[in-house]
């Protein structure tokens, strides 16, 4: 096995593993004729999965088929309702959304809105969604939809897994139908962010990370001897990297300014003593020392005038809860987002490098269940059935992203 990370944008840096697929279309970053990606998001919106659907949407790179729902950050009813109000207020009211099974396979479900607010979306209030719930089931929708164009959709997860798992009941050779599952959850040489080991996502349904990761290992098992092509291996982008993207509150100001929309909440709040905007550096570059706490009542204080652009005051109201978290618990104000440094990757991949590796989760630990093991050593001697991040360019995806949505902000002014 290689020890040396794999650039999937770069054909001479996959040596060490023949299953180290990559699809060609995938290989390298997109310009503005690229072909569009078709992916399905897998959500459980939740702040930072708003905010990786309006990246969706704001990508001339990717061509959103659908979005499946999980339970998750909230149950997954208000999940369906957030993510339909999202896409409305992004103009994508045509995009299909479905339900799936509404709790963890084995698990009792647990939410988190100490960390996403009452109703998943922060402080942010959107109209009620009035587009349909699609007919199918999530699992269903992926299964069929991989079925429907072999080779084609790029699935990406940014909930817990349940969904996947039961679409591989439903479609076993999912591996071999999908172009790509790019997942969002693990931690593989970092702590967790639910247990000391575990990250929320593998955390809240364990039981189905295992069968997922697991079922590429089957497949990858059934390639062994065989002359036909390589299944492609999923792309795991844990903690170890997507806690680089830190989305501050300098970051959100620009994202006004790149909307057209000048002065902005977070910004006009969150400024020190001197009336200087409190502007960390680059993403995963370090964080700002401000003071959260003082900060955090600044920013709650009521005079601070909420934008007149819809989207961007959703963007403001929905990331003021979180940076209010972060700053109780991880010592920075500002937000981990995750969710949509995971979709720029899937559309993206040079954004991240990568390491081919053994992957499995724990599901029965006294203190280490939902953790994922990653097999650095090659000790359990299997083939690699994960491609894991670990290293990402958190800089250029922020940068992306405040072009991106802030454009898409605009254009919904
Ligand atoms: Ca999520």
């Amino acid at each position: 096995m290689s020890e040396r990370p794999v650039y999937l944008a770069d054909p001479g840096g996959q040596a060490g593993s023949a299953r180290v697929a990559t699809p060609a279309r995938l290989a390298g970053p997109a310009g503005s004729d690229a072909p569009r990606v078709p992916i399905v998001l897998d959500v459980d919106t939740g702040i930072d999965d708003g905010l990786a659907l309006l990246y969706a949407c704001a990508s001339p790179d990717a061509d959103l088929v659908a979005v499946t729902c999980s339970a998750g950050n909230v149950d997954a009813r208000q999940v369906a309702e957030n993510t339909r109000a999202v896409l409305e207020l992004a103009g994508r009211p045509d995009v299909e959304v479905a339900l799936g099974r509404e709790v963890p396979l084995v698990r009792e479900l647990e939410t988190t809105p100490e960390t996403h607010g009452p109703h998943g979306i922060g402080w942010a209030e959107l109209p009620p969604a009035t587009m349909p719930l699609s007919g199918r089931r999530s699992p269903d929708l992926i299964a069929e939809e991989a079925r429907r164009r072999p080779g084609e959709i790029v699935l990406v997860t940014l909930a817990p897994l349940t969904n996947v798992a039961l679409a591989l009941e439903a479609e076993p050779r999912l591996p071999r139908l999908l172009r790509r599952l790019v997942i969002m959850g693990g931690a593989y040489r970092a702590p967790g962010n639910t247990t000391p080991v575990s990250e929320w996502n593998v955390h809240v349904d364990p039981d189905a990370a295992r069968i997922v990761f697991r079922a590429w290992a089957d497949a990858v098992a059934g390639d062994a001897g065989s002359t036909g092509e390589a299944v492609v291996l999923p792309l795991a982008l844990g903690l170890d990297v997507t806690e680089r993207a830190r989305l501050l509150p300098g970051h959100v100001a620009r994202l006004a300014e790149a909307a057209g929309a000048g002065q902005y909440p977070v910004e006009r709040a969150a400024t020190g003593a001197e009336g200087r905007a409190v502007e960390g550096p680059a993403a995963g570059a370090g964080m700002p020392s401000a003071d959260g706490a003082a900060l955090e009542a600044r920013v709650r204080s009521a005079d601070a005038p909420a934008p007149g652009n819809p989207l961007l005051r959703y963007v403001a109201d929905s990331l003021r809860f979180y940076m209010e978290f972060h700053a109780r618990y991880d010592g920075f104000y500002g937000a981990f987002i995750h969710d949509p440094f995971v979709v720029a990757v899937a559309l993206d991949e040079a954004l991240a490098r990568f390491q081919p590796v053994a992957v499995d989760v724990e599901t029965s630990g006294e203190l280490t269940s939902g953790q994922t093991i990653a097999d650095w050593r090659h000790l359990w001697g299997r083939e690699a059935n994960a491609l894991v991040a670990v290293e990402a360019d958190a800089g250029t995806f922020i940068d992306r992203l405040i072009e991106r949505v802030g454009r898409l902000a605009a254009s919904r002014a």
